[in-house]
């Protein structure tokens, strides 16, 4: 296949992203209403909002759904549903065989960063990173794909860049030193600073840190996952007293800007060692202290405040079912909204603090050769397997381990399995281990390289978790 150089590096991107927008405008122009279609995640939910923005702007009629996937029968549906063009954000490139089938005489854009398989039939524009030979990971993410396209509308879309901001956030896209986002994902933040919507600024990276107590800011911190500390106020309590560390100033709470440059530096000498006493790699500590990205427009004492707190909020719509309250959240809600979005998130955490809570536990986590299992079993809401599952992955990084989560459904019958193969950890397909495993033991499943799920009979768990565990083992002996 020939390969055409117009097509690589940022300018191909570019080129792509103005054809997309040259689409979007010739539908806006005809009036009819435009279904958006977008991913289960805060990132999806970022790049939902700047396309309902720009529309809702340009007084055009839309809706827009949000997906945890695609398959058949949601193509279907789709195929069956109202007229009129489609756009997805942060999902389609890898089922676009599959959006092609069903789909491929409709008006379609495909806006992801997901790695593409297929190609978009004739008439369909993909924008994706992957197509110019950029990184999906770090690039750009799809809030980020979605902001580069509106964009070209011209200047009065560009205070849509803070979204972008939040959506690669989101996204774990802040990889590149210290935790700052880059590639295209600059272009975003240089908007947003450019219209004194955004400050960068360089501090602790724990949530609400000119807000909350700090052993608060400490506990609810999960990115990263500080194994003991996050969601376990009273170990973040005590990390801070063997520090030496006031908590408070006369009556009043301090906060993590409070604290001066040496007492930060003790504060994380004194985390290295709580995480290395507990078998954990010090390392971690490094990831604590980062770029922050402050929304200097929102309220103080909000979530809003800070962009990565903005991205957990709206993770927790997502998880709790209810990610329309945070495209409202992300299109300006700020009474009715953002008050449902707060409870959702303060009753996201406290599952999150009891599942943390119990695995505390003995014989709760296990290890098993090279896989760490949480035994959920009845005690955890088969809902909040992926989420655990994602964040004590996420506080794995380079422990060589791969991770997996049950529970079992409420009629006790099936189990929810969640799998994970943390940052720099071993190069396995646990999608297709997952897929292969769940249908041999009478389930379903599947997913990605490094997260996927699976539900299978709940008596059959014991047994699916040991294979699984022969499994890895065989393909690593495969790769040496
Ligand atoms: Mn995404």
């Amino acid at each position: 296949m020939p390969i055409s150089l117009d097509l690589f590096g940022r300018e191909g991107f570019m080129k792509a992203a103005r054809r997309a927008s040259e689409v979007l405008k010739r539908w806006v122009s005809s009036g009819e209403p435009i279904t958006i279609i977008s991913h289960v995640d805060a990132d999806g939910i970022t790049a939902a909002s700047i396309i309902a923005s720009c529309l809702y702007r340009l007084e055009v009629p839309f809706r827009a759904r949000i997906v945890p996937w695609l398959d058949r029968d949601m193509v279907e549906e789709l195929a069956s549903g109202p007229e009129g063009p489609i756009v997805f954000t942060d999902i389609g490139s890898s089922y676009m065989n599959l959006l092609a089938e069903g789909l491929g005489t409709r008006e379609v854009l495909v806006l992801d960063h997901h790695p593409p398989v297929g190609k978009p039939p004739p008439g369909w524009v993909e924008v994706n990173p992957h197509n110019h030979g950029l990184d999906g990971t770090s690039d750009v993410s799809g809030a980020g794909v979605a902001y580069l396209v509106v964009r070209e509308f011209g200047d009065e879309m560009r205070d849509l860049a803070p979204l972008a901001v939040i959506g690669a956030l989101g996204d774990l896209q802040d990889r590149r030193e210290d935790r700052s986002l880059g590639g295209l994902n600059e272009i975003a933040v240089e908007d947003a600073v450019g219209l004194g919507l955004v400050e960068v600024s360089k501090d602790l990276v724990f949530y609400g840190r000119e807000t909350r107590p700090i052993h608060k800011a400490m506990a609810y911190t999960s990115s990263p996952y500080i194994p003991g500390i996050s969601y376990q106020e009273d170990n973040a309590f005590a990390v801070l007293a063997k520090a030496g560390i006031k908590v408070k100033e006369d009556d009043r709470w301090r906060t993590v800007s409070d604290l001066s440059e040496e007492e930060k530096k003790r504060l994380l000498d004194t985390i290295a060692g709580f995480l290395a006493s507990r078998g954990h790699s010090p390392e971690l500590v490094n990831k604590l202290v980062g770029t922050v990205y402050t929304l200097v427009g929102e309220e103080p004492w909000t979530p809003l405040r800070d962009a990565r707190e903005f991205a957990s909020l709206l993770n927790a719509c997502a998880r709790m079912e209810k990610p329309d309250v945070g495209i409202a959240v992300c299109m300006g809600d700020r009474s009715r909204g953002l008050e449902e979005a707060l409870s959702l998130l303060e009753e996201y955490r406290s599952r999150l603090a009891r599942c943390f809570a119990k695995m505390q536990e003995p014989g709760v986590v296990e290890e098993l050769g090279r896989l760490v299992v949480v035994h959920g079993g009845s005690w955890m809401s088969d809902r909040m397997v992926a989420a655990v599952a994602s964040i004590v992955s996420s506080g794995m990084a380079g422990s060589g381990k791969v991770l997996v989560v049950y529970a079992f459904e409420e009629d006790g019958k099936h189990a929810k399995i969640s799998a994970r193969v943390p940052p720099e950890g071993p190069e396995i397909d646990i999608g297709a281990l997952m897929r292969d495993l769940a249908a041999r033991f009478s389930g379903l499943g599947g997913g990605h390289d490094v997260a996927a799920g699976a539900r299978i009979p709940a008596d059959s768990v014991s047994d699916f978790i040991r294979a699984l565990g022969e499994a890895l083992g065989k393909a690593e002996a495969r790769k040496s």
